[in-house]
């Protein structure tokens, strides 16, 4: 019995575990990717905590630098960001990474290498910490193909390319969702024994759901097919949720439905959300767990990259709402 008298699972079904018994599905597995996942566990762990206790800590605040993006980067986005480059260059089994906070491609030296490709954002939603609002990190996991020196181009891949990818939550609770191309499956962290366990298996996302997400105050600088879109919610009188974080949005959308957007708008004709470390590993979460990731005219996940920061507008979630969004670009010939 625990402290707090519930019983203990004496065969809980914790991430480690889980992995591995993945890894055995794949006999040439070599477990790489098995301590790959683990690397970013373990940093994911650290940020939770880091997360938890940032006010106390004085973790908040401006770190006084501005990032690749031009967003003043806080002290939590520093921390985040050194842990996933520490923790997976130390796992021996990548040669690059592609960080939200590095301007250029961070290449693992040469007696640590792997053969993975890490596309991460080590905080999103940074700009919600102050305000205790959930955030999150978000990472896709590539293979690399050529035999060449490990360079930018081995991590601009499609995102049909994934190998794995998932994020965590740092909400009420701190939560990791990941796939590794055979469904999705959610893991809670569970403080009292410091481990991720199995609490959300095989999580599916509806057909269809009652909810909408995306920030109305550019309203005026849609699409008609946005416009058009919002405008029969409302007729509808569907619920409205925008938390402003990504991978909380993401996160509701999968576990009530609906769809989550970001669309272009005239100011920014590509969007806000960038491809490799958001959109790219959201897009085949949700696609892994039945839904629908599209730019409005095409796949997400087919998209060739050409910039490593590049953006894309985005519409998520389940798939007869996302669906909807692709006939109004069809109707608009947008
Ligand atoms: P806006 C957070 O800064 C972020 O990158 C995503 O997590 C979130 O979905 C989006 O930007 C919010 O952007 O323009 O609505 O504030």
């Amino acid at each position: 019995m625990t402290s707090h008298g519930s019983p203990i699972d004496t065969n809980c079904m914790t991430l480690t575990r889980f992995i591995l018994q993945e890894q055995r599905r794949h006999p040439e597995a070599t477990g790489e990717l098995t301590m790959l996942i683990m690397g970013i566990q373990t940093a994911v762990k650290s940020i939770s905590n880091a997360v938890r206790k940032a006010g106390i800590a004085s973790l908040f605040g401006m770190a006084g630098d501005v990032n690749v993006q031009g967003e003043e980067v806080k002290k939590l986005d520093v921390l985040a960001n050194d842990l996933f480059i520490n923790m997976l260059s130390s796992s021996f089994t990548t040669c690059l990474m592609v960080s939200e906070e590095n301007k250029t491609v961070i290449e693992v030296e040469k007696d640590h290498q792997g053969k993975y490709i890490v596309c991460f954002d080590p905080l999103d939603g940074s700009s919600n910490i102050d305000c205790l609002v959930s955030i999150g990190s978000i990472f896709a996991i590539y293979r690399k193909t050529t035999d060449s020196e490990p360079n930018v181009n081995d991590a601009l891949q499609p995102g049909n390319k994934i190998v794995a990818a998932g994020y965590a939550l740092y909400g009420s609770a701190t939560m990791m969702v990941i796939s590794t191309g055979n469904g999705v499956n959610g893991f809670m962290l569970d403080p009292s024994i410091g481990e991720f366990v199995l609490t959300d298996p095989n999580m599916r996302i509806k057909e269809k759901g009652k909810i909408y997400s995306l920030n109305e105050g550019y309203a005026n600088l849609w699409d008609p097919a946005v416009a058009e879109y919002v405008q029969g919610k409302k007729a509808k009188k569907a619920g409205a949720r925008y938390i402003g974080s990504m991978v909380a949005d993401v996160h509701r959308t999968i576990k009530y439905g609906g769809i989550f957007m970001y669309p272009a708008t005239t100011d920014s004709p590509k969007g806000k959300l960038r491809l490799l470390y958001e959109c790219n590993p959201m897009s085949f979460v949700v696609e892994q767990a039945g839904g629908k990731a599209t730019t409005g005219k095409m796949p997400i996940l087919d998209i060739i990259p050409t910039d490593i920061h590049q953006r894309t507008p985005v519409f998520l979630g389940s798939s007869g709402d996302v669906q909807e969004i692709i006939d109004l670009y069809q109707k608009h010939h947008l």
